[in-house]
């Protein structure tokens, strides 16, 4: 990558707040629908976590005609080098690039645009300091993923496409950064070679769904229902903020999935 910078270091988000239809988000599996009130409670407390590690908020409002809007990561990608609109791969979510695209544009001297055909979700590109990694999954597809390479690269940016394991929604539901050398990841995607070069963590078993965590600065925020990650994480000295995500993780989300975080120029 450019490189001179961690790839965790942030001091500006943004965040959308959940909208009322958040009850009716997206999830492979039906395990009830998470309360409005719920969500917006996660939501509030990820937003102060942010805050005390540093970082900028600016909150967005919510959009009812999209019950996904809060997982704002996914209709865009954001670097200090400019941002980038992508094309959601859910039919439900394909709007929700038009509603970020000004709001990038507010923020960001250089904003492209996915380049056509293809999709591409945010949650399945993850910034490490070896590069940008783009995981092929049902939301992005080769085509998606190619043009991505295209944007990146013009904004001077490398990256690589791998494989998300079969029946998982994004690549980063399985992995995230915990510093510029070490991949917090589940076994199922640690048996790839994906992460050749880097030191992994793995997530204990049961506990999948905490892969998802999120490195901010000097804290790694953890999905608070998940101890044996946190124990782990705890003993390799990692300063652990546990957020609650239980109503988020309904509707197939974690941490990482409500802002996009960049480092200003
Ligand atoms: C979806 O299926 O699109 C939402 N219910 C969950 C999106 C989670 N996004 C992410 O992890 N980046």
């Amino acid at each position: 990558m450019s490189g001179d910078r961690s790839a965790y270091m942030f001091d500006a988000a943004i965040v959308r707040r959940p909208a009322k239809s958040v009850a009716k988000g997206l999830r492979a599996e039906n395990s009830g629908d998470p309360t409005y009130e719920g969500v917006v409670a996660e939501h509030d407390a990820y937003i102060a976590a942010l805050r005390s590690a540093g970082v900028d908020v600016e909150i967005l409002p919510p959009l009812e005609a999209f019950p996904d809007c809060v997982f704002v990561e996914d209709p865009g990608l954001v670097f200090t080098q400019g941002a980038i609109v992508l094309r959601p791969g859910a039919e439900s979510r394909a709007g929700e690039a038009a509603e970020i695209a000004p709001v990038l544009k507010e923020k960001f001297e250089t904003v492209l645009e996915l380049p056509a055909p293809g999709s591409a979700d945010g949650g399945d590109i993850l910034l490490t300091s070896q590069g940008v990694m783009i995981g092929l999954s049902n939301r992005t597809d080769l085509a998606g993923a190619q043009a991505l390479q295209t944007c990146l690269s013009s904004l001077g940016l490398e990256s690589r496409i791998v494989e998300t394991p079969e029946g998982v929604l994004h690549f980063k539901t399985d992995c995230s950064l915990l510093d510029d050398e070490t991949i917090l990841v589940t076994e199922r995607l640690a048996r790839s070679t994906v992460f050749d070069g880097f030191a992994t963590v793995i997530v204990p078993e049961g506990e999948e769904a905490a892969a998802n965590a999120l490195r901010v600065n000097d804290v790694v925020m953890v999905g608070a229902d998940f101890p044996n990650t946190i124990e782990r994480l705890d003993g390799f000295g990692y300063k652990i903020v546990p957020l609650k995500t239980s109503e988020i993780g309904k509707i197939d989300a974690g941490l990482s999935c409500m802002s996009l975080r960049w480092r200003r120029a």
